[in-house]
């Protein structure tokens, strides 16, 4: 019995009500990537991206709720008779809330938060500000988002990489293929003969490394292949 390894970004939950990050009013508007997601913005302006991080994660404990496709990857790993394994770059915790326990997040957590003294990460469920101390260490200035920036390395590369060299399907639900490595997973999949698929909105920058692509939103799109996988259709059961 083959594996299952799902990689799914910002499109899977724009159907719960996040924004997507490169959409016309995506999460970006207003604010030069560079400013709120990499390392130097942070430490040039550190109460900003705190702002952004705050807006963010208020929004998402104040009523954002897992939709159809998250439900359905949920399903799918508790009904697929092999292993079944959700990659996220997204930072909320709508597949964990959906039920999906076998779950990486390669690009961080937002309700957690990471101290830059003494490297402890700890729930966060409130505003983060710079003069808030760890509760670890007990200084205060430390504590950012325990999310991945440009230029730093996402989590669980390497188990990762060995999910996709064993995976007998890959399926990309909801990225733009634009962000490295994330967009090279198909590539790796694909060489070690799985079959990829993606479900997109619109074509992707990597539609083109895909086996098959399947068009429109991951609310109708995942439950029906879920149901297709499960009812054995699949050359990846
Ligand atoms: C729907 C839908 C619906 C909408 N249904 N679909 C030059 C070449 C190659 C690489 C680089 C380069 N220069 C620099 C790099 C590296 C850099 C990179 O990739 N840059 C590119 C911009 C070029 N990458 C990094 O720095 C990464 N680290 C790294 O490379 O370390 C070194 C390393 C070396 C060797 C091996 C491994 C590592 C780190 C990247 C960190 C990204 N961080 C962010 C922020 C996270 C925290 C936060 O959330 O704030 O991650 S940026 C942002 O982009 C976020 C996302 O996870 C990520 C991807 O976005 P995503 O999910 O694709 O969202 P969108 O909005 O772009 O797309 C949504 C899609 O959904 C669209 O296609 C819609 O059509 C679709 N959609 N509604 C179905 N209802």
């Amino acid at each position: 019995m083959k594996s299952i390894v799902v990689l799914t970004g910002a499109g899977i939950s724009a159907e719960s009500g996040v924004p997507t990050f490169r959409g016309d009013d995506g999460l970006w508007e207003g604010h030069p990537v560079e400013d709120v997601a990499t390392p130097e913005g942070f430490a040039r302006d550190p109460e900003l991206v705190h702002s952004f991080y705050n807006g963010r994660r208020s929004k998402l404990l104040g009523g954002i709720e897992p939709n159809a496709a998250h439900l359905a990857l949920a399903r799918l790993e508790r009904e697929f008779a092999g292993d079944v394994t959700v990659v996220t770059q997204n930072i909320d915790d709508l597949h964990e809330r959906a039920g999906s326990r076998c779950l990486l997040h390669m690009h961080g957590e937002l309700l957690k938060s990471r101290c830059g003294n003494c490297g402890t990460v700890a729930e966060c469920r409130q505003d983060l500000q710079t003069g808030v101390a760890c509760g670890c260490c007990g200084k205060s200035g430390g504590l950012r988002p325990h999310v991945v920036w440009f230029g730093e390395m996402p989590f669980h590369l390497d188990e990762i990489t060995g999910l996709l060299c064993r995976a007998g399907l890959f399926l990309s639900i909801g990225t733009s293929g634009l962000v490295y490595p994330a967009a090279g997973f198909v590539a790796t999949a694909r060489a070690a003969g799985a079959r990829t698929v993606e479900i997109n909105l619109e074509q992707s920058a990597g539609t083109i490394c895909f086996g098959e692509s399947r068009r429109g939103a991951a609310g109708e799109l995942v439950p029906a292949f879920v149901d297709e996988l499960l009812a054995g259709g699949d050359d990846a059961g």
